[in-house]
């Protein structure tokens, strides 16, 4: 049974088509820009706030950062652990998520059980991710001991994400490594895609332009996410941008093939 933030996600895909997310990563903000952001991103459709990043040291600041958030938006925002300290019980809603291609248990499952009895305890919305980090990779992949996916190995990707669904996962994250150079590619996205059935495909990662985030809607992400470009002046003017290009499943006819 979905909670109510995974269905109001479930209910915002099927009507858009496709949805954007806008990442927070709580040591770069202070509470007031972190609000600044969020209400900036909210009036420009964003579907939801995440708050994570891969090396949070302080509790304190994530709670400020969260409960600031929350006092200026109503979009749910969804808590994005790299670690056990990214547990805030002022969000709504936290991805439950394993990296599915981590050489380090820690981070399959170890970190996942010290969190859950707090989960419970505060009440949050846990959403079950499998999340694969491919390409580059960036920090996460550094931090989190990735075996990462090479961006020309799709079949490696369907094969972590089709593991992810058999163990009951409802939701696959593609995730190229923030601030990467090169977005995860078009031919993995829709491999990915193609291969699973009732699972909710984000992608994130190096996204900086409505042009990537069209084309990643395109090949069948419904969620993409956006962090770095959405922090700047100048991303902030682009998220309304990259939210009307990847509202076009629904719109837009497929793409016919080109007659030879
Ligand atoms: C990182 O996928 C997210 O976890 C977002 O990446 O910061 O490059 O947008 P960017």
């Amino acid at each position: 049974m979905a909670g109510p933030v995974e269905q109001y996600l479930l209910d915002k895909i099927k009507a858009d088509g496709s949805i954007h997310m806008t990442l927070i990563d709580p040591e770069k903000v202070t509470p007031e820009s972190a609000a600044q952001v969020a209400e900036a991103s909210a009036k420009n459709g964003t579907a939801a706030i995440m708050i994570g990043g891969s090396t949070v040291d302080s509790q304190k600041q994530l709670d400020e950062v969260v409960a600031a958030i929350k006092a200026t938006v109503k979009v749910p925002i969804i808590l994005f652990p790299g670690n056990v300290t990214g547990i805030s019980s002022h969000a709504d809603a936290i991805w439950f998520m394993s990296m599915l291609n981590s050489a380090d248990p820690y981070f399959i499952m170890g970190a996942q059980i010290l969190c859950a009895p707090y989960i419970k305890k505060f009440g949050i919305e846990p959403i079950s991710m499998g999340y694969i980090v491919v390409g580059d990779g960036g920090t996460v992949g550094k931090v989190g001991k990735a075996i990462k996916v090479p961006y020309d190995k799709p079949e490696l990707a369907v094969a972590h994400a089709l593991a992810g669904q058999y163990l009951g996962m409802r939701f696959i994250y593609l995730e190229g490594g923030s601030g990467v150079q090169v977005p995860v590619p078009t031919e993995m996205i829709s491999a990915v895609k193609q291969a699973v059935t009732n699972v909710t495909l984000i992608v994130g990662g190096g996204i900086k332009t409505p042009e990537q985030a069209q084309a990643a809607a395109e090949a069948g992400a419904d969620i993409i996410v956006t962090g770095n470009i959405t922090e700047s002046l100048e991303g902030k003017k682009r998220v309304s941008q990259i939210i009307a290009a990847i509202k076009i499943k629904i719109t837009r006819k497929p793409r016919r093939k080109k007659a030879k």
